[in-house]
């Protein structure tokens, strides 16, 4: 068992050129806007506002770093970086913005070496979108040997328990998490620690 003991807003851009350099280890919060990228933030922080959500598409517009700390039972702590960033697919912008802004984020992806984890996020009652296909397809063929995409769905609230059993049984390594349920967050948490304790 581990917990994220720290956790504060570090900065924000636009461009990974005016992030700060450093090894820290990232983990990044991608998917759809809406998608609850910004609450699953809070949600494993245990902090309300941390990461700004909104129930309007596109609250997050820039590239949001947070300074995590986690702590196991030895009391033994991990320092690592939580990102947020703008959700895919946000409609409300000009074509040229969404031209514009897809570059920065994509080049914030494939360039910056020291993300460990993409947490790709779908919502669990739209699990079979295009935008989401093709996303995690295009994750899979950019990931280089040392990252690693966990997938997991949101919004389990909003499913019943049947429909949850059935994401369980298509794949047990399926996470699921609702901002609404402190408890749906621990599998999530412990996979990261997991994979950045191992680093
Ligand atoms: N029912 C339910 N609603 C959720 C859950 N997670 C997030 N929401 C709601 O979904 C809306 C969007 O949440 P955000 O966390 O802002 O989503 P985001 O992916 O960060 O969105 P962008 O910043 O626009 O990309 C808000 O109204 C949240 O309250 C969840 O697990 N269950
Ligand atoms: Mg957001």
């Amino acid at each position: 068992m581990s917990k994220i003991v720290h956790s504060s807003f570090k900065m924000s851009c636009a461009y990974i050129s005016q992030a700060m350099e450093d090894e820290e280890i990232e983990i990044c919060f991608i998917g759809r806007s809406n998608v609850g990228k910004s609450s699953l933030i809070n949600m494993l922080t245990n902090k309300k506002k941390l990461a700004k959500k909104s129930s309007t598409p596109g609250k997050t517009r820039l590239i949001n770093f947070f300074d995590i700390d986690f702590q196991n039972e030895e009391k033994e702590k991990f320092s690592c970086r939580f990102v947020d960033l703008p959700g895919l697919g946000y409609a409300k912008v000009s074509k040229e913005m969404k031209k514009d802004w897809g570059f920065h984020i994509k080049e914030f992806i494939e360039k910056r070496k020291n993300i460990k984890i993409f947490i790709y996020l779908v919502d669990a009652r739209h699990r079979e979108l295009d935008i989401d296909k093709n996303s995690l397809e295009y994750f899979e063929s950019i990931k280089q040997e040392h990252q690693y995409i966990i997938k997991v769905f949101t919004k389990s609230d909003k499913i019943t328990k049947n429909q949850a059993r059935s994401i369980k049984i298509k794949n047990n390594q399926n996470i699921l998490v609702s901002s609404f349920d402190k408890n749906s967050i621990y599998e999530l948490n412990d996979k990261i620690y997991e994979i950045i304790t191992n680093a």
